[in-house]
């Protein structure tokens, strides 16, 4: 892949002989910043800024991706294919280099064999959002149902969210994000932006300093978002819904209804009115264990402020009720009718805005529906033979991985573990690392980073696509995603038109079949900017189901196969991992600041920020378990205990433990980590990880 750009493009500036070259951050972040990357020559970048020129951007990007350097340049990237000669698990000398022809010879032998043996659903290739460039990171569907391999329903991160944001609004969009800083009032809900999307921050410290905008935090922890607030609720874990509940009831009781809003836009307001009269401030205070005056204090402040803006996170959806508390959340300014005015309303996510024809990328057109669906979730359960997750179809025994590390971020790890370890089953690992997951593998293929190849990015945080074009060479034998799938595709026989095209075919195609301008001109450009009008991002040109109106009762079978017994209105779901006599504290393990999922746990300056994998733990409990900092307490539930380092809090409830994440399991006392203790049951009602719905017990260790 030879650079063809140079400084006479308009996608690069030069700046003091260090040229500065247009990007877009790939990672798993609603933000997916506009970045402006310092290339000191063609192998080596220096700074990674944000776009000052992005109005969403707005010039700030997280630590950890200003230091890009650190990761890119790391020792220990991967530069060569791989084959292990030694023990699973044992690191880097359990292997030897081979050539890019062999490794590649040996992976197609493999596949091929296994599917001669079990037919093609024996295979897996299993991928996630390491990058979420839409050619790198979706282009392994093309192969999958090119070759009729399993299909997989992606499920670690959004499919909870989503079911619960669509029940309500019938469509993934909400109001510019750009426009909280017209908001009075902005409720961080269920996320942490401080770590998770530092932008939400910029806007929204924006309208306080410009407006006096008062910001709340709805979280079970004080996290660092939760300190810049005015006000901190703090829920127990799971309890959202009827903290929703409560604030409608009251909304409704002190006539900060908008009935002309609710006859013209929504259905069943009537109805859920009625519904909510038992649902009170004192019934949602024994269920979140949030004082009375509290609710009533943020339903008044919430129910008088019409420019009112909730920021829907996904840490609150990453509960089997999740899909309930979205979706009750999301039916505050329905009620209200905040969604009329500047800086009202609310947004989860805008991804719904694009419009990206995927089909040649991701061989959607070569589709067969008889093949079986796997949970990505489930992985655990499935390697381990689970047959209500194999139907009557083969054992996996074949994996193809890309852009993901179940190793350490999937449920049920100890099955995880369990699975990968099996001697009859082939793993290849295409990584820019040597992660736990790459260390299982009988193949690993090195990985071009985001600056070392071209691809395309929508976000759900904002309203820009952007093209990118690869800033330095690959390090070492690094090769593409893309690359790598299409001489699999020609080893297996896979036929798609898409196998012969480049990744900047591939995007021309999507975006022009997309209305778009071609590659070229987005990559000029910089980002092609989708925002929709404000009439329909506040959807008073209807919402996104067919009657045009918000649901106040959803039709959860339209949404999911397990939807019965789901709840006819918001409400609190009980049908959490709830606290009991043997099990009294919730386990949250939410993401930490210098990491993303795994990602940058292998650079020294973000180990060195996070020191090591903690739990963090109310004072009192540390005070009755005698218990003081950096004592090490075992953390435990049916699927087994992980032991951890002891941070005493005040910014949390007696009965919640939170352990920030994801680290690798090496880092944890015993060599397994947090995910041994959560469970890979499916959300419902059409799945999703539950990685902050745990119940567990503590002792001293
Ligand atoms: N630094 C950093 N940034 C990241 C990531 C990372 O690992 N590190 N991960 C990226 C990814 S993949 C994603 S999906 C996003 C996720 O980003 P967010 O939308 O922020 O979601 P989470 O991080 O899962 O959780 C956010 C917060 O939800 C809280 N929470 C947990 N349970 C509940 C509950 O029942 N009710 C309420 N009200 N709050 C609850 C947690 O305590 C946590 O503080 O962040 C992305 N950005
Ligand atoms: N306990 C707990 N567990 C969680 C979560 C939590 O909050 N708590 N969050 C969950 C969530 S929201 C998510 S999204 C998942 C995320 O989990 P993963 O998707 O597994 O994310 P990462 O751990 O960052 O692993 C991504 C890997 O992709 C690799 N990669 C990046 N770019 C490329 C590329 O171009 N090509 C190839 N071949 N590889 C690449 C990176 O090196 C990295 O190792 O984790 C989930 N797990
Ligand atoms: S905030 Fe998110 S999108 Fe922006 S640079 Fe950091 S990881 Fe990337
Ligand atoms: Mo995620």
């Amino acid at each position: 892949m030879p650079l063809d750009q140079n400084c006479t493009d308009t996608g690069v500036d030069n700046v003091n002989d260090v040229q500065v070259f247009h990007s877009a951050c790939p990672h798993d972040c609603p933000s997916t910043c506009a970045l402006e990357v310092e290339r000191l020559n063609p192998q080596t970048i220096g700074r990674v800024r944000g776009a000052s020129a992005n109005t969403y951007t707005a010039g700030v990007i997280c630590a950890k991706v200003g230091r890009y350097a650190e990761r890119v340049h790391h020792p220990d990237r991967l530069t060569k294919p791989l084959r292990r000669v030694g023990e699973k698990g044992a690191g880097r000398d359990a292997f030897e280099e081979i050539s890019w022809d062999e490794a590649l010879d040996i992976i197609a032998d493999n596949l091929k064999r296994a599917a001669d043996q079990h037919g093609p659903e024996t295979v897996w290739p299993y991928y996630y959002a390491g990058t979420m460039g839409l050619v790198q990171r979706d282009g392994i569907n093309r192969l999958r149902h090119a070759m009729g391999y399993s299909r997989q329903h992606s499920t670690f991160c959004n499919t909870l969210a989503d079911a619960g944001w669509l029940a309500g609004t019938g469509r993934k969009s909400g109001v510019d994000a750009r426009e909280m800083a017209e908001s009075d009032l902005i409720v961080i809900w269920g996320c942490n932006p401080v770590s998770t999307q530092i932008n939400v921050m910029t806007h929204a410290t924006r309208a306080r300093k410009n407006r006096g905008a008062k910001i709340v935090v709805i979280d079970p922890y004080e996290t660092e978002s939760a300190k810049q607030a005015d006000v901190h609720l703090m829920p127990n874990p799971g309890t959202d819904g009827a903290l929703a509940c409560a604030v409608m009831h009251v909304l409704f009781r002190d006539g900060h209804a908008d009935r002309a809003y609710l006859e013209k836009y929504t259905a069943g307001g009537a109805e859920l009115e009625a519904y909510l009269a038992t649902r009170t401030p004192e019934w949602a205070n024994v269920l979140t264990g949030i004082p009375v005056t509290e609710i009533e204090r943020f339903a008044a402040l919430y129910g008088q402020t019409q420019r009112s803006f909730l920021r829907l996170g996904f840490g609150f959806t990453r509960s089997r009720n999740g899909a309930v508390q979205m979706f009750s959340a999301s039916c505050l300014p329905a009620v209200t009718g905040a969604w009329q005015y500047l800086g009202g309303g609310a947004l989860y996510s805008n991804s719904d805005i694009y419009g990206v024809d995927k089909t040649v990328i991701e061989g959607l057109d070569v589709v067969d529906s008889s093949v079986r669906v796997l949970d990505q979730s489930r992985i655990g359960p499935i390697l381990t033979g689970d047959r209500r997750d194999l139907g009557a179809g083969p054992p996996i025994t074949a994996l193809f991985i890309q852009n993901t590390n179940p190793m350490n971020v999937a449920p049920d790890l100890g099955k995880v573990r369990d699975g990968f370890s099996r001697n009859d089953l082939f793993i290849c690992v295409h990584e820019q690392f040597l992660t736990e997951t790459a260390q299982m593998a009988d193949i690993v293929l090195p990985a071009t980073t985001f600056l070392e190849h071209d691809d395309m990015y929508v976000a759900g945080g904002h309203t820009h696509l952007q093209v990118a074009r690869a800033v330095i060479d690959p390090v070492g034998e690094a090769r593409p995603n893309h690359w790598v799938i299409t001489e699999l595709a020609r080893r297996l026989g896979a036929d798609h038109p898409g196998f012969s095209m480049s990744e900047w075919e591939l995007m021309d195609d999507a975006l022009q079949r997309s209305g778009y301008p071609d590659a070229q001109s987005c990559w000029e450009g910089h980002w092609e900017d989708r925002a929709l009008s404000f009439e329909d991002s506040h959807f008073l040109n209807g919402f996104g189901h067919e009657d045009g109106r918000f649901h106040f009762m959803p039709d959860w079978s339209k949404i999911g196969e397990n939807y019965e017994g789901m709840p006819a209105f918001p409400d609190h779901f009980d049908v959490i991992d709830g606290r009991d006599g043997e099990h009294p504290f919730r386990l949250v393990t939410a993401p930490s600041r210098d990491y993303l999922n795994t990602s940058f746990t292998e650079t020294v300056t973000s180990q060195s920020r996070e020191g090591r994998p903690e739990a963090q733990l109310h004072p009192d409990i540390c005070r009755d378990m005698r218990l003081a900092a950096g004592d090490q307490v075992r953390i435990g539930n049916a699927k087994g205990s992980v032991v951890v380092h002891v941070r005493p809090t005040q910014g949390l409830r007696r009965n919640t433990v939170i352990v920030e994440s994801v680290w690798p399991n090496q880092a944890f006392v015993e060599g397994i980590g947090i995910n041994l203790l959560i469970s890979a049951e499916a959300g419902l009602p059409n799945g999703g990880a539950v990685f902050h719905d745990t119940a567990v017990w503590l002792k001293s260790s």
